[in-house]
């Protein structure tokens, strides 16, 4: 029997072949420098209570796949200490915003900003990856580049990726795109996604559900949260 998720613009998956052995949840940068006090959305100006939004939904999902036998993995955007994969336009439009010029790979309350290792870096307490479970430290606002994203999915088995974290419409989006594009078959979670600006975030689910579901579809988690629940 087929399992789907209640998505738009369609039941996902679209072959309803919904199981822990083929489908993974990709959490993706949730740390502090994304969504806590002091890091850099933070410093930047932007509100943190939209970055954390989905803080709360997302404890609940994790928990709900973790018991039904679903991986979850997780992503860290950040640069190596010495800054050698932080390519310097980057470098230099981070420092654009915020009120005194600091920026990716610079000094601020929580430590230099998106570098490896330091305490803005890690992913919050709340969400703290589960021993064993897969983390995957990206350069960039994908989580495919240079990174053994694919690898790793592949070598598992996984075809059925479920999207969450921060920003939608930025390392989200990247992701589901590249992911689309390599054969992936993509659920973004309206609500275990948020942005820095609302009408991003909006856009950015709007987007997903054009061309019949261009990259694939949009769902709330708690429609997820259903299909697990649903008789296969
Ligand atoms: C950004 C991200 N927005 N995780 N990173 O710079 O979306």
């Amino acid at each position: 029997m087929p399992r789907h998720v209640n998505a738009n613009p369609y039941a996902w998956p679209w072959n309803g072949d919904l199981r822990p052995d083929n489908t993974a949840l990709i959490v993706i940068d949730m740390q502090t420098d994304f969504c806590g006090v002091g890091g850099y959305v933070d410093k930047m100006g932007y509100d943190i209570s939209l970055t954390r939004a989905p803080i709360a939904p997302l404890m609940t999902l994790m928990a709900a796949l973790r018991a039904a036998g679903y991986p979850v993995m997780h992503t860290r955007e950040g640069h190596r200490p010495d800054l050698s994969d932080l390519p310097a336009n980057k470098r230099w439009r981070s420092r654009q915003i915020g009120t005194d010029g600091v920026g990716i790979g610079d000094a601020g309350p929580c430590g230099r900003i998106l570098v490896r290792g330091e305490p803005g870096w890690e992913i919050i307490p709340e969400l703290a990856p589960w021993p064993g479970e897969v983390v995957i430290d990206k350069p960039g606002k994908g989580s495919f580049y240079a990174t053994d994203l694919e690898l790793v999915l592949r070598t598992r088995g996984i075809s059925n990726l479920i999207l969450a974290g921060i920003t939608t419409d930025v390392c989200v989006h990247t992701t589901m795109r590249d992911a689309n594009d390599r054969g992936f078959e993509c659920l973004l979670l309206s609500d275990c996604t948020a942005a820095t600006d609302p009408g991003n975030h909006l856009a950015a689910l709007k987007m997903v559900t054009m061309q019949g579901g261009v990259f694939g579809a949009h769902a709330p988690s708690a429609a997820v949260i259903q299909a697990l629940a649903d008789k296969a």
